[in-house]
C-alpha cells in the first residue's frame, strides 16, 4: 500500500510540466504544479522521451529528432480507434541508429531483446525485436507524430507508438516518455544440444508444468505454415499468467523460449494475445505429418518471421518473464 502510494506520488510529480524524471535523479516540485499537471486520460502531453537500456547511444528524443528519420506512413484499423493513417519514425530505425548492444558470441542475440515503451502516465507495452527486424516479422511499428496528415491530437503528446496489426490499440502508447531496450529473463548456457523430449513451462505462471508429446497432443491442434502443434497462447492460458496490476498486464509479459543447445529468443504477450497482435505462434510437434526428428519433439513456429530465427527447435523451456517495472 505504502509502495503504491509512493509510485502514485512519483507519477504525479513526474507528470508536472518541465520536471525531468529520469532514472535515479531526484526532483522536487510545488504542490500547485502537481495538482494542475493532468489534462488527458493518457497522462500529460509529452514533448520528448528518453532512450535507455542496451543501446550504445542513449539520449533524449524530441519531435525534431523523430522528423529527422524518413517518414513512414501506416494505415491501421483498430477496434476502439477506427481507421487512421499515422506518420512517424520506424522504431527499428531509431534503435539501429542508437546501436543495440548484443553479445556477439550468442547467435541472434538480438532476438532475445524487448523494447518497453512507457507513457507519461506509467502505462507501458513491450515490442519484441523479432517483431520489427526487417528479416524477421518486419512490422512497421512507428513512433508516430502525425495522425491523418496532421500533428497528433494534443492529448496524445508529441509521439505515440503505433503497432499495425494489433486488433485493439493496447500497444498504442500515447505521450511516449521512455523507450527502454532490455534482454529479459534467463541467459541459458550454450551447449551442443540433443533432441528434446519434454519442456517446462515456468516463470511468471500460477501452474508450472512439464509437457511431453502426449501432453501436447491432448490439446487442440492448430496449423501454421507446414507445421501442426498447439497455440503458445493456449499453453499460457492453461498455466495462468501472473500479471501486474496495471491495465493490460499481458502487454508487459514475455516468453523466453529455450532450446537444448541454449539458443533462446523472446516472444511478447502483446504479439500473441488474441486481442492485440494475435500472431498464432505454435509449439509445433509435426511438419507435413512427420515428427520433427532432429529438431526434437517440439519447436516454436512464428508465422511471419521470414528468416525463422525464432523457430527454436529442441524446445526445453518456456520461461514466462515480466517486462515492465
Ligand atoms: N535450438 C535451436 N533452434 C534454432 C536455432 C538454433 O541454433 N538452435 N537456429 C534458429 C535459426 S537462426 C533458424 S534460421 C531456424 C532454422 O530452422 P531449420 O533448421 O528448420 O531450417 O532455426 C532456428 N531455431
Ligand atoms: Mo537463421
Amino acid at each position: 500500500m505504502r509502495k503504491s502510494l509512493a509510485i502514485l506520488l512519483l507519477l504525479v510529480i513526474c507528470s508536472a510540466p518541465f520536471v525531468a524524471c529520469s532514472g535515479s535523479q531526484s526532483t522536487t516540485t510545488t504542490p500547485t504544479a502537481a495538482t494542475t499537471a493532468t489534462s488527458s486520460t493518457f497522462g500529460h502531453p509529452s514533448t520528448s522521451f528518453q532512450l535507455t537500456g542496451l543501446v550504445s547511444h542513449a539520449g533524449t528524443f524530441t519531435l525534431a529528432d523523430l522528423e529527422a528519420f524518413p517518414k513512414v506512413t501506416v494505415t491501421i484499423n483498430a477496434q476502439s480507434l477506427g481507421a487512421h493513417s499515422f506518420g512517424g519514425a520506424l522504431l527499428y530505425s531509431l534503435l539501429q541508429q542508437a546501436g543495440i548492444m548484443t553479445v556477439s558470441t550468442r547467435k541472434n542475440d538480438i532476438l532475445r531483446k524487448a523494447v518497453l515503451i512507457t507513457g507519461t502516465d506509467g502505462y507501458g507495452a513491450a515490442i519484441a525485436l523479432g517483431e520489427i527486424i526487417p528479416r524477421f516479422a518486419n512490422k512497421q511499428v512507428i513512433l508516430a507524430y502525425e495522425e491523418d496528415g496532421k500533428p497528433l491530437p494534443q492529448a496524445d503528446g508529441f509521439a505515440r507508438l503505433v503497432v499495425p496489426g494489433d486488433a485493439f490499440a493496447g500497444r498504442y502508447v500515447s505521450n511516449v516518455a521512455q523507450v527502454a531496450v532490455a534482454s529479459p529473463g534467463p541467459v541459458p548456457t550454450l551447449g551442443a544440444g540433443t533432441p528434446s523430449n519434454a519442456f517446462y513451462l515456468d516463470g511468471q505462471v500460477m501452474h508450472p508444468a512439464k509437457y511431453d508429446l502426449a501432453a501436447l497432443k491432448s490439446l487442440p491442434t492448430v496449423q501454421a505454415i507446414s507445421y501442426s502443434g498447439v497455440l503458445l497462447n493456449d499453453l499460457l492460458t492453461q498455466a495462468g499468467t501472473v500479471l501486474d496490476k496495471k491495465k493490460n498486464g499481458i502487454l508487459r509479459l514475455g516468453v523466453v523460449a529455450i532450446g537444448s543447445d541454449g539458443y533462446s529468443v523472446l516472444i511478447v504477450g502483446g504479439e500473441i494475445a488474441p486481442k492485440f497482435g494475435n500472431v498464432r505462434v505454435l509449439v509445433a510437434y509435426s511438419t507435413n505429418g512427420q515428427s520433427l526428428s532432429s529438431d526434437g519433439f517440439a519447436r516454436i513456429v512464428v508465422p511471419g518471421d521470414q528468416a525463422m530465427g525464432r523457430f527454436v527447435s529442441n524446445l526445453t523451456e518456456l520461461q514466462v518473464v515480466a517486462l515492465g517495472s
